[in-house]
């Protein structure tokens, strides 16, 4: 009904690139979809969009004064995470994809998703969203198109990529680009009354081909399985592109970190899926280390390529955050508290009858009469959590207060160090150097972090996560280590390379590290390191602090506690 009277105005702006319009038709087709529409990205278009998913039940308006402009929605209970095991990566061997990936013979896997996506969006809109990961006209940018019959995509790609118009024109007549294809494999019938959150709860695929640089997802409407630039794109067919092409596409935060003096340092970091990338990206100094001051960049991914003059350079693909909501309170992350305020999608958090929504940690006592995640009224005394623990934010990158001034520039940010970390409640200490390049790429190849709620697997249990890409690659992982060893051989100075862990428990299971502000004392260390002012000791796998070698002004913090946060508390017999 509303779908004839708000849509079928625009279906000419598809610009002058036949290829293009060709294949969008021939989708079309294929799908059988109602109708096609073009998206142009404005912000009049976001908000007809937002109205519709509003009348169509999916979501719901929060209270206006308190959350501008935002929306809550629940997800199907079947659809609440990226499916690891549905993920696949279709390159012409399975040799090409190695071990890590799932690989099926790609013409066999286009037979299946032919079978499955024929007729599949009938009684349904395609959307072509054109889009750009990558600040636009940047020459490290790279266009994506994405087809998709999900209203929740287009209004989240809205945020997440500079998506419409804009593309399309950086795209011209012939440009290259990745084509996306998302079905939620959920046709409707003539008559049929749509879900709240269509999807597919029994069938579902990830599917890439590197070789055709092509994606095609089906049957779900989630995060990462449905917003085909942020990990299929940027990071699994990018990093097959950037082996190619001689660049990297990193799982990677980026931040900068201003000391007192003025001097910037920019900062790329690898951390697992739900370790606080958002908040690391984002950390607030303690007042006591007088006047640094940390930017950020980008809070999930990173694209980097080395610069004519040697150093390297890094852009954030993104436009947006996707961030994990549990846990997230103005004490561990005032700033991302405040970038979410309005313009922001709430998925699968908790909410109040008049338009407040809540989540686990967001603060103490919960609000009363809350709904969870699943649209029933929650009983604090159910043990189940209220908000599910990988429910998400999705929030527009400019509305951070500490946004870095050159986040959107077009030659990227010239990075001074990396860092790798992961949870690991014992055995990685708080923070190391590692004595070289080829030592770092050993260290990022050997991470490993403990499972939580939001990842997947037995939770506690240390999974293997090398480069903290180990879901996002796109080829072998052992040609991939080769490309970074490869890579630092070029580079006149190489950044030096880090290992942190902010996760490490005592014998009774406390943290040691108070973590997020203090984390700014293991930065200002790194950065000292990189420049060559601060001392360190030899050990087996790298350089260490030793106690005298950090700024510890303001906080409460010995010698004994800091050697419970780097030695090895499973030594029997040595004394701390
Ligand atoms: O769902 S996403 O893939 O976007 C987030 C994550 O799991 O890291
Ligand atoms: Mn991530």
């Amino acid at each position: 009904m509303f779908q004839e009277s708000v849509f079928l105005q625009n279906t000419d702006k598809a610009g002058g690139h036949q290829e293009l319009r060709d294949w969008v038709q021939k989708i079309a087709d294929f799908c059988q979809a109602d109708q096609t529409y073009w998206c142009d990205g404005s912000d009049e278009e976001y908000n007809r969009f937002t109205k519709m998913l509003v009348e169509k039940g999916t979501f719901i308006p929060l209270d206006e004064k308190k959350w501008p402009n935002c929306f809550a929605c629940f997800s199907d209970p079947s659809d609440v995470a990226r499916v690891e095991d549905r993920t696949y990566i279709c390159s012409r061997t399975k040799d090409d994809a190695g071990p890590t990936n799932n690989w099926v013979e790609p013409r066999e896997m286009k037979t299946t998703l032919e079978g499955l996506l024929r007729g599949a969006m009938k009684g349904r809109t395609m959307y072509v969203i054109p889009y750009c990961m990558g600040p636009i006209g940047s020459p490290l940018s790279r266009l994506g198109v994405q087809l998709t019959d999900s209203e929740y995509v287009v209004v989240n790609m809205k945020i997440m990529t500079r998506m419409g118009a804009p593309a399309l024109d950086m795209l011209g007549d012939s440009g290259d680009y990745v084509k996306c294809i998302h079905c939620l494999g959920a046709p409707l019938q003539p008559g049929q009354q749509d879900s709240k959150w269509p999807c597919n709860p029994t069938t579902k695929y990830i599917v890439h081909f590197p070789d055709d640089r092509y994606i095609v997802s089906y049957g779900s409407g989630y995060g990462g399985n449905a917003l085909l630039g942020k990990k299929c794109f940027a990071l699994r067919i990018a990093s097959s592109m950037a082996k190619e092409q001689g660049w990297l596409a990193e799982h990677m935060l980026i931040l900068g970190a201003e000391s007192p003096e003025g001097e910037k340092t920019y900062i790329a970091a690898a951390f697992p899926s739900a370790c606080g990338k958002t908040n690391f990206s984002m950390l607030i100094p303690p007042t006591e280390m007088n006047g640094w001051k940390i930017t950020t960049v980008g809070d999930d991914i990173a694209w980097i390529r080395m610069g004519d003059d040697g150093r390297l350079y890094a852009i954030n693909p993104e436009a947006g955050y996707f961030g994990v909501a549990p846990g997230t309170n103005s004490k561990t992350n005032a700033n991302a508290m405040e970038t979410i305020r309005k313009n922001t999608i709430f998925t699968n958090v908790a909410v109040t009858p008049d338009g407040d929504i809540w989540w686990e940690g967001m603060s103490k006592t919960p609000p009363a009469n809350l709904i969870d995640w699943t649209g029933k009224p929650w009983d604090p005394a159910s043990g189940k959590p209220a908000a599910h623990p990988n429910s998400r934010f999705t929030a527009p990158a400019y509305q951070n207060p500490v946004i870095d001034p050159d986040w959107e520039s077009p030659q990227g940010v010239p990075i001074g160090a990396f860092i790798f970390g992961g949870r690991r409640s014992t055995a990685v200490p708080l923070v190391y150097q590692s004595f070289n390049w080829n030592f770092g790429v050993y260290l990022a190849a050997t991470m490993g972090s403990e499972t939580t709620a939001a990842a997947f697997g037995e939770v506690g249990k240390v999974r293997r996560d090398p480069f903290a890409m180990l879901p996002f690659m796109g080829y072998h992982m052992a040609d991939y280590f080769n490309h970074w060893l490869q890579f630092g051989r070029k580079l006149p100075n190489a950044p030096r390379i880090f290992s942190v862990n902010w996760f490490r428990k005592d014998e009774n299971g406390n943290f040691t590290w108070p973590g997020f502000g203090q984390n700014m004392r293991v930065l200002k260390w790194i950065i000292d390191r990189v420049k060559g002012r601060a001392a360190a000791v030899e050990s087996p796998i790298g350089w260490m602090p030793r106690y005298e070698d950090m700024d510890w002004t303001g906080l409460d913090f010995s010698k004994e506690d800091f050697q419970r946060s780097c030695r090895s508390t499973a030594r029997p017999g040595k004394k701390r």
